[in-house]
């Protein structure tokens, strides 16, 4: 299976991730795609490719064109109003409060901001432009013949939605990479997400939209990030009702529990036929991931590739998720080898 990488990911390297009351350093950081991209040199997956440029707009097709002006200006805006540190929200238009835009730094933050632990600093934006281009880039390599592709994005993607980042995301390749798909001939795309996190973006972007079904396993937001979306009656409104599909599941879930919801998920991916399935895959599903609770073993992610591979669909990997630093360069390399097993 072919990588599509760029060194350009070290881009994003925020120094503070508010976490528990204080300022740590990010669990999404720049190791993270260095173990990765490691380890599918190890076992030699396959060769390794820099993205193409596709430019702007097949981001605008999914994002609001102020949001992404507010990303490409934030921390030069920050930066200009005097603050010292990294760039963070620290106010949100609540309930029954104005949804005028403002103007000012610290109002835009918070207008935009879907949570405040992910923080703004030099590169973010060229960091998470660069990860759209390599689910791009994925994405054509499908177009062009490919049965699988990896495309190993860095900031990950799928709590960004049509104007809001958080959750460590700023871009939703893997929504940009749908769309391509859609705009190049596809009629219908459908994007499993596995990461241990609702994909909140993912959802809100094709909420009322029946050409991609998106489906969902994750930690149940009563308990877990993102809290605010992703419950079981959640199935998508207008023409997307029915297309929207949530599996929450309760801490310590483990891999038997998670997999019934798999074939299940996999059955209604079947039945919808689709042209080319993209696969949100976050390993943070793993038992010791540092912020997440399923028990996943490394093994079974070799088993779920291979499930996936049922399908027998052209397939993008686009990778969002997973924290335990020592791990997640296996475990997301036994998806891919299992998908290909
Ligand atoms: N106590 C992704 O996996 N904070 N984002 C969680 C847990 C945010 C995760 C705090 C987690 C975001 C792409
Ligand atoms: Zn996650």
């Amino acid at each position: 299976m072919e990588t599509i990488f760029t060194e350009r990911h070290r881009l994003r390297n925020s120094k503070t991730e508010l976490f528990g009351g204080q300022l740590v350093e990010p669990f999404e950081r720049p190791s993270r795609a260095e173990y990765i991209i490691g380890r599918v040199r190890e076992v030699d997956l396959g060769p390794v490719s820099e993205p193409d440029d596709y430019g702007m707009d097949p981001i605008l097709a999914i994002h609001d064109a102020d949001f992404i002006a507010f990303l490409q200006g934030a921390w030069s805006d920050w930066q200009s109003a005097g603050f010292e540190g990294e760039a963070m929200p620290t106010v949100w238009p609540a309930r029954r409060m104005s949804q005028k835009i403002p103007t000012n730094i610290e109002g835009r933050l918070g207008y935009y901001a879907l949570a405040c632990e992910t923080t703004i600093s030099e590169g973010t934006w060229e960091a998470a432009y660069a990860s759209a281009q390599v689910a791009l880039t994925g994405a054509q390599r499908l177009n062009d013949g490919a049965k699988s592709v990896f495309s190993l994005c860095r900031p990950p993607g799928h709590h960004a939605a049509i104007d809001m980042y958080g959750g460590y995301c700023f871009v939703n390749n893997a929504a940009v990479a749908a769309q391509h798909l859609l705009d190049t001939g596809a009629k219908r795309i459908a994007i499993l997400d596995v990461d241990f996190h609702h994909g909140n973006g993912t959802q809100d972007i094709f909420d009322a939209r029946d050409d991609v079904l998106f489906i969902s396993l994750h930690g149940d937001p009563m308990d877990a990030f993102p809290h605010f979306l992703g419950h079981a009656d959640e199935t998508g409104n207008g023409n997307g009702d029915g297309f929207t599909i949530n599996y929450p599941m309760p801490p310590n879930t483990d891999f038997k529990t998670w997999r019934e919801a798999l074939q299940r998920a996999l059955a209604q991916i079947a039945d919808y036929a689709p042209d080319k399935l993209i696969i949100s895959l976050g390993v943070d599903t793993f038992e010791s991931d540092p912020i997440s609770f399923f028990k996943l073993k490394s093994e079974d992610f070799t088993t779920y590739g291979a499930d996936i591979a049922t399908l027998n669909l052209p397939t993008l990997f686009v990778m969002e998720g997973g924290y335990d630093i020592a791990e997640i360069s296996v475990n997301t390399i036994n998806v891919l080898q299992g998908f290909e097993s």
